[in-house]
């Protein structure tokens, strides 16, 4: 069938489901401590959250989050608002809200680049599609795998004492036994002694990771993760910036090397499965522009033999649900994800938490991402009364 007699119906008939408002608000939470990463100090955390009103009374809900403003990319949470009011809206408006993929298409070819708002966007839209059909979004994705996915802990506090109460603390409630450090703010000695000293309280019962935002020189990689190989930390994150530099520490010492910032698509993906830049790939679905583009990158790392992890961008409720749905269909999961980001929060907004037990979260069983909102712990967290004037 070519292209023109295809049966899509970009805007809808009576009987099909249209979009027709697009809602937009800030919400802003503290956290439970200062989060100290090597781009920025997070004291709280601002949730964009979009509702996607349509014609047949189904509401789907998204987020977009980023972390410490602009200080790790290009869109920060009031960008992602702004851009949605203004450009993507009036794309939406009337068009058929069933055909989620057309849609993020024809929403591409207006908004380039954007790809937080747009995985926002597409979560709403999955979101409000699943609850039509009363499927969970896993479902929409191919179907999951899996109902609960293994979550890592990041210790942050920038206090190696600190850090070891809350492992210690973690462990006891059997919530997290993988710990992430956020590292490379530091002279890179004392980092590697913070990391040893974490590593060597633990010892066996838990395993120790590192995650240094691209802080490092390559020489600095160098010497850093033969020290870190040294102390037990069995993956280090993102070293270093550039695919090439990545290409060239791939194999030289005995911890895994993973990819974040580098994986921005799945044509990014592809650059650094083809120059061996990666043991592991983080997946996050507002690096990758939305779950499918996600579901992407993910069979490209498949493909190339690198290994899978459920990466975060510290989304609260909704975009943590989101990226659990694609993680459960994930064939290979095979370094467990650090979907952790509502309980850095010291505020819930949604009707009930989320399932954190077993060192694992519950991937919800209901209709869309099979969570909702408490709409008065909304409000009342929104940034201002203004914020919730609809978009369009
Ligand atoms: C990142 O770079 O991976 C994930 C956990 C955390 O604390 O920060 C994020 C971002
Ligand atoms: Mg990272």
């Amino acid at each position: 069938m070519n292209q023109s007699s295809a049966p899509f119906r970009a805007t809808g008939t009576a009987s099909t489901p249209t979009i027709q408002r697009v809602e937009t608000l800030l919400v802003d939470l503290p956290t439970i401590r200062p989060h100290k990463l090597s781009v920025a100090t997070m004291n709280g955390q601002t949730l964009m959250l979009v509702k996607i009103h349509c014609s047949d009374g189904i509401t789907g809900i998204g987020e977009g989050t980023t972390i410490g403003g602009l200080a790790y990319g290009g869109e920060s949470p009031e960008s992602m608002k702004v851009n949605i009011d203004t450009y993507f809206a009036p794309a939406m408006r009337d068009q058929d809200a069933t055909q989620v993929q057309a849609l993020m298409a024809r929403i591409g070819k207006m908004v380039k680049e954007n790809r937080f708002a747009k995985s926002a966007v597409e979560t709403a839209l999955l979101d409000a599609q699943g609850k039509r059909l009363g499927l969970p979004v896993s479902e929409l994705l191919g179907g999951r795998r899996r109902d609960s996915l293994p979550v890592a802990w990041t210790l942050a506090s920038g206090d190696i004492a600190r850090d070891i109460a809350e492992a210690e603390e973690m462990l006891a409630r059997r919530r997290h036994r993988i710990f992430k450090l956020k590292i490379g703010a530091k002279e890179i000695r004392e980092d590697i002694a913070h990391v040893a000293a974490i590593k060597a309280t633990l010892g066996d019962r838990a395993a120790v990771r590192v995650d240094v935002n691209m802080a490092w020189s390559e020489q600095d990689a160098a010497f850093g993760m033969a020290a870190l190989a040294d102390a037990g930390c069995e993956l280090v994150e993102q070293p270093v910036a550039s695919a090439a530099a990545l290409a060239r520490l791939m194999r030289r010492f005995p911890l895994a090397l993973m990819a974040d910032e580098s994986l921005t698509s799945p044509e990014s993906a592809f650059e650094i499965a083809r120059v061996q830049g990666a043991d592991v790939f983080a997946i996050k679905i507002e690096q990758n522009g939305g779950l499918f583009n996600a579901q992407r990158t993910a069979a490209i790392a498949d493909a190339a033999g690198i290994g899978l992890y459920g990466g975060t961008m510290l989304e609260g409720g909704v975009g943590t649900i989101a990226s659990a749905h694609l993680f459960a269909t994930f064939a290979n999961l095979q370094w467990g994800t650090e979907l952790f980001g509502p309980l850095l929060l010291t505020e819930e907004i949604l009707s009930a938490p989320l399932d954190y037990k077993d060192f694992a979260l519950t991937v919800p069983a209901g209709p869309g991402l099979g969570i909702a909102l408490d709409d008065d712990r909304v409000a009342f967290f929104a940034r201002d009364g203004l914020n919730r004037r609809p978009a369009s």
